[in-house]
């Protein structure tokens, strides 16, 4: 346990492709069936016992055996966000900055297209009326992640919020987390946590507000549980996207500072054991990729949770390419949740961006800002997900309804291939719904 912390090292040109593929394959997670066989009974308790089965589980997972009331009601007493002015101002300026981001994503106007003379298309956005906002408790306390959650559901303009959260042994709930909860305007605050934390939004309790759309990251079991309540057609609840164990890819080159690339894989390494770091060196000396390994090792060596970068470091890897272009082919075939650009010309190399969650271009942009501050979301797709899915963003918290809306003369003009098409179909009474609105038509000379 207190041997070098050190990433296994290829390089690419050296070793057989299958093993360059290897190592970039995600460590693999415990299998779905057997966390499926332990989170369905808890759904299923849950949906049937309400509040009574939701305490349960809260005492027995989270130990808070005082607890009496599975659920916070806004508006929360002063007394349970009281925080040093450090953190509320930190919170404060985060908040602002992620609002804003948000709020630019709004579309003010619906769009509106007339695809032929008299046949108008629209379409238009509204929120989602009730979101459930999952924020993970674990070995960190997670008020950015209200954020994260939190603001957009606001700026979308979602009635009710609810928040859930495993509370602490003590029954109590994080003060950040509770000032967040209160900046964004949620409703409530479940304290709980895991699939029961799911189940009590997606199916509603007596105490906890049913939800039309369940937002956050969690543990293998919060997953299974958004994965099954989302299957669910009786619960009529949809989730974000599925949520693995974070990971960043960092692509440096000569220009790079060792010590700004060892912490930023740090950063990310220090989430979980089962979190991945990936270095791609393009083209760096053997002088030059020991000086990043230096730097890894004895800054690792200094953190607090330098057991858990262990752990992550074990499953993580450096390869070593010729040029940018490979660099980038690597990365995008990774689809890193964060990729990091610490080389020449990052913007230009952002272009090559195919598959990644969130970006962070150039040496002065560690991914913690992203993480906290500088406004974009940090809930993104894990697990090679970059490759179909966005980000949690403000189209997450709406839906787009279209409409058409059609003069005579439009239904004249189109009304010829819906006809055609409802008889290619045998659809009788589609064809009709417009050749009786056409004879009329020509019976009133219109
Ligand atoms: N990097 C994490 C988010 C986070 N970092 C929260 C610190 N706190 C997953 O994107
Ligand atoms: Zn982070």
């Amino acid at each position: 346990r207190n041997g070098r912390i050190q990433m296994a090292r290829y390089v690419a040109s050296e070793v057989p492709q299958s093993t360059v593929q290897e190592a970039l394959q995600r460590p693999s997670q415990r299998s779905t069936e057997k966390i499926m066989g332990i989170v369905n009974p808890i759904i299923k308790a849950v949906r049937e016992g309400g509040d009574a089965a939701l305490l349960k589980y809260t005492h027995q997972f989270e130990k808070a055996t005082s607890l009496t009331s599975p659920v916070l009601r806004a508006p929360f007493p002063q007394s349970m966000m009281n925080l040093p002015p450090e953190t509320i101002e930190a919170i404060d300026v985060s908040f602002e900055n992620i609002r804003k981001f948000h709020a630019a994503q709004k579309e003010e106007k619906p769009l509106v297209v007339e695809t032929m003379p008299g046949v108008v298309c629209t379409r238009f956005a509204r929120p989602i009326e009730r979101v459930g906002l999952y924020v993970p408790g674990g070995t960190a306390v997670l008020p950015s992640t209200a954020l994260m959650l939190g603001v957009p559901a606001m700026v979308a303009g979602c009635k009710t919020i609810v928040i859930a959260s495993p509370p602490r042994a003590d029954g109590s709930i994080t003060p950040e987390i509770v000032y967040v909860a209160h900046k964004i305007g949620a409703q409530s605050i479940v304290l709980a946590g895991g699939a029961q934390a799911v189940a009590a939004m997606a199916y509603g309790t007596e105490s906890v507000s049913k939800v039309d759309k369940i937002l956050g990251p969690g543990n293998q079991f919060v997953t299974a549980g958004k994965m099954i309540v989302s299957n669910d057609t009786s619960a009529g609840v949809s989730i974000d996207m599925p949520a693995g164990p974070s990971e960043v890819l960092v692509v440096a080159d000569a220009a790079a500072n060792p010590a700004f690339v060892a912490s930023d894989l740090l950063s990310q390494a220090e989430h979980g054991v089962d979190s991945q770091v990936v270095l791609i060196a393009v083209d760096l000396s053997e002088k030059q990729l020991a000086a990043v390994e230096d730097e890894l090792h004895q800054q690792a060596s200094a953190l607090p949770r330098v057991d858990i970068v262990r752990g992550a470091i074990e499953h993580s890897v450096t390869l070593v390419v010729k040029d940018i272009e490979e660099a980038m082919r690597l990365s995008n075939l990774y689809a890193p949740e964060h990729l990091i650009l610490q080389v020449e010309n990052a913007q230009d190399v952002a272009g090559l961006v195919e598959n990644a969650g969130s970006v962070f271009i150039g040496q002065w942009t560690p991914e913690s800002v992203g993480d906290y501050s500088a406004g974009v979301n940090h809930s993104l797709p894990t697990y090679g997900y970059a490759k179909q899915y966005s980000g949690v963003n403000l189209a997450s918290y709406v839906k787009h309804i279209t409409s058409s809306n059609l003069t005579a003369q439009g239904l004249r003009n189109v009304g010829g291939a819906v006809m055609q098409l409802a008889k290619v179909e045998e659809l009788e009474a589609h064809r009709r719904a417009v050749s009786i609105r056409l004879a009329h038509l020509d019976r009133v000379g219109a």
